[in-house]
């Protein structure tokens, strides 16, 4: 009855404070300046599981471009914790459903903390947590981490998902529009021809890697065999796209995670001042 649970959230969503309440540690918040990144981690028990938190670098963004979403995204993927809490501020949902839209790519188990929520409500704005819970499907608790609000019933959740009896979980596609899904698609068919590829990683998250021009995704698809083969066919769809929209083909994938997200929004999030 161990399980294991990384907290990602984006810089100041209140990441520290809910690990410090959950496992009643006082770490002080931004610790992670220079190279070597070591990540806190703490054992407690919580309705007889041993849950083991660990707490990951804040980061915007999986796409490897800075020492922390590259150390983040590989913790992920190396280490496969079997729970991942993103933690998400609620006074600014837009910016930081993105990290969400990515996790969601990565195909994992996910609660999401819905951290100072306390600021959304007393700003006047209405949001639908179930609805919005249901069209990312991944259970949201509304958290107030500074005060320790919402931490047990977070716990509950992850222990509910780690046994498979959660019902809000299911495992989404982020619709990229119909062109990229198009590329997507192709990239995906080679992918899925090697096997040994796909047993690893799901072969979606790459084909996507591959329109975002993630080094990080060619590194790893360098040691199979399909690799060159992958490669073209991906300079290939993404020469296409990038001729059909005159844009940057990793440009379309950010563009389109932020349509995805506006439409969620749409449907579950009423600014106070729409409210009147
Ligand atoms: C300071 N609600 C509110 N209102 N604030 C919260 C919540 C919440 O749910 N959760 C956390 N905070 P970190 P990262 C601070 O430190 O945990 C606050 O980067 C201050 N400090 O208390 O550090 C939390 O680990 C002086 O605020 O986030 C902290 O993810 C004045 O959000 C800040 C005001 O939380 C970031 C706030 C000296």
């Amino acid at each position: 009855k161990q399980i294991n649970v990384a907290l990602v959230g984006n810089p100041n969503s209140g990441k520290t404070s809910l690990f410090n309440q959950a496992s009643g540690s006082n770490e002080r918040t931004g610790n992670y300046s220079g190279v070597t990144i070591s990540p806190h981690e703490s054992l407690v028990t919580i309705n007889g599981y041993s849950i083991n938190i660990i707490d990951l670098p804040g980061t915007y963004s999986l796409s490897a471009y800075s020492p922390e979403e590259a150390f983040v995204r590989r913790y992920i993927i190396d280490k496969q914790p079997d729970v991942v809490i993103n933690i998400v501020d609620a006074s600014n949902l837009e910016r930081n459903l993105y990290l969400t839209t990515q996790l969601i790519d990565m195909d994992i188990k996910v609660v999401m903390a819905l951290n100072m929520y306390d600021e959304l409500t007393a700003k006047g704005d209405q949001l639908n947590i179930v609805q919005l819970g249901e069209l990312l499907g991944i259970p949201i608790v509304p958290t107030v981490a500074s005060k320790g609000k919402g931490i047990k019933e977070l716990f509950e959740h992850v222990i509910q998902i780690h046994e498979e009896q959660e019902p809000t979980y299911r495992h989404i596609h982020i619709h990229y529009g119909d062109d990229l899904e198009k590329s997507l698609h192709n990239l995906q068919d080679l992918i899925w021809h090697d096997k040994h590829i796909t047993d690893k990683v799901s072969s979606r998250l790459l084909a996507v890697q591959l329109l975002e021009k993630d080094k990080g995704a060619e590194a790893f698809l360098s040691h199979f065999p399909k690799f060159t083969g992958i490669k073209s066919k991906a300079e290939q769809e993404n020469a296409t796209l990038e001729k059909q929209f005159q844009e940057d083909s990793a440009s379309l994938v950010s563009e389109a995670r932020y349509g995805f997200i506006a439409g969620a929004l749409k449907e579950t999030f009423l600014k106070k001042a729409d409210l009147q």
